[in-house]
């Protein structure tokens, strides 16, 4: 028996009002902008171009704009999905093609469904720390957001006299359904559906919300009660007695000894690790501020600091500390973490600590620093 296609008039459920489909639309826009623009924060700060600039206060700013990408982002996935089916009977839409404009319409859609797929799923994974590719995350993360956010814009600017209609018309008071979800139904169980996603995950940074947030990843305590990203033993870290800080500068290099930083000045300051992956937890830190150590070799506090770990190979291993943060007195060298010397995992005998920075610069194991 051969099946006969339907056609786009057959699909009569409330879902696929237009009505519906332009405001999960609105929902969607409001998700994606969010989730691009904290994105696109995310990516300048640690690929600054001579241009940028980025303040070292508030100190948790940067833990704020990371949440709300995460959580823009886990919200965008029910988003999608709903808005996926309240419109896929135009998928039987014919003739496939009427015009040229039509044919592009089409064709961005296309474009703009795959690059949202594809940025919602790496996104998550990424927050799981799976990575079943072979390609360098944040790079193709970051290109795959402007195919994104460019056919949303595209698309929303197409379907602006729908949008409208839809949107402004108040619609005759809805008939109840014969079977299935009325439109309001199905636009509140989108509602519940994103909320329940949201709730589930966002523990992993809201602090409040941790212990509601079930599928939360890294909400296990961590040695010191700090989660660890890259452990020692994975960075294939070991100490010895002999090792050294060297501090470069223009002058000549200074070295310490592990018990000559601890005999310099000390500084104490609560402050987060907001990992790219999506989690972010506040720590209290003690250790030498940078612009004391800076002093102590001669140097002037507010040049760029480059700082060097003694990872060989990994990807994190080297960070550029910028003046506005070697200038401010919460950006520390930490010797210790939440009262204790700093275990192996999260950096001994010394890491970077810095306010309103993203967790991949707050280098751990930390063996060179060189005022550039
Ligand atoms: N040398 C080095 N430093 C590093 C990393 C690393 O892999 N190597 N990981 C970074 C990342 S991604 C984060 S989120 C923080 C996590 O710090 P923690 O493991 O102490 O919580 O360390 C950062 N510092
Ligand atoms: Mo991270």
């Amino acid at each position: 028996m051969k099946l006969p296609i339907p056609q786009e008039e057959q699909f009569r459920a409330p879902a696929h009002h237009e009505r519906v489909t332009s405001k999960i639309g609105l929902a969607l826009a409001i998700t994606f902008t969010t989730c691009f623009v904290t994105g696109l924060i995310s990516h300048l700060i640690q690929h600054p171009p001579g241009w940028f600039w980025w303040p070292s206060r508030p100190a948790g700013l940067y833990r704020v704009t990371q949440g709300m990408h995460v959580i823009s982002g886990v919200a965008s996935i029910p988003l999608l999905l709903a808005k996926l089916w309240s419109v896929y009977p135009k998928l039987f839409g014919r003739p496939l093609v009427r015009s040229l404009p039509h044919a592009l319409e089409r064709l961005s859609i296309l474009v703009l469904s795959g690059a949202a797929f594809f940025e919602l799923t790496t996104g998550l994974l990424n927050v799981a720390q799976n990575y079943p590719w072979g390609f360098y995350f944040p790079q193709v993360h970051y290109a795959v957001a402007w195919l994104a956010i460019g056919s949303i814009l595209v698309h929303v600017a197409v379907k602006l006299p729908v949008i409208r209609r839809a949107l402004s018309r108040t619609p005759a008071a809805e008939e109840p359904p014969a079977e299935g979800l009325s439109r309001r139904g199905f636009l509140v169980t989108t509602g519940l559906a994103t909320g329940v996603a949201v709730v589930a995950t966002a523990g992993a940074t809201v602090p409040f919300l941790r212990g509601v947030s079930g599928l939360s990843w890294k909400t296990g305590k961590g040695t010191q009660n700090l989660p660890v990203n890259r452990t020692a033993a994975a960075a294939g870290i070991t100490w010895s007695p002999s090792w050294r800080l060297s501090v470069v500068t223009p002058r000549g290099t200074t070295k310490f000894s592990l018990d000559e930083l601890r005999a310099l000045p000390q500084t104490t300051a609560e402050l987060p690790i907001a990992c790219v992956e999506g989690w972010s937890q506040s720590a209290t830190w003690r250790g030498i501020a940078l612009p004391t150590l800076l002093k102590a070799v001669g140097a002037a506090p507010g040049t760029a600091v480059r700082v060097s770990s003694s990872e060989r190979g990994g990807l994190y291993g080297v960070s550029v500390l910028p003046g506005e943060h070697t200038a401010d007195e919460l950006t520390l060298l930490a010797l210790e973490l939440n009262g204790e010397v700093l275990a192996p995992d999260h950096g001994f005998p010394c890491r970077v600590i810095a306010p309103n920075r993203p967790g991949v610069l707050q280098t751990k194991w930390v063996t060179k620093l060189e005022v550039l």
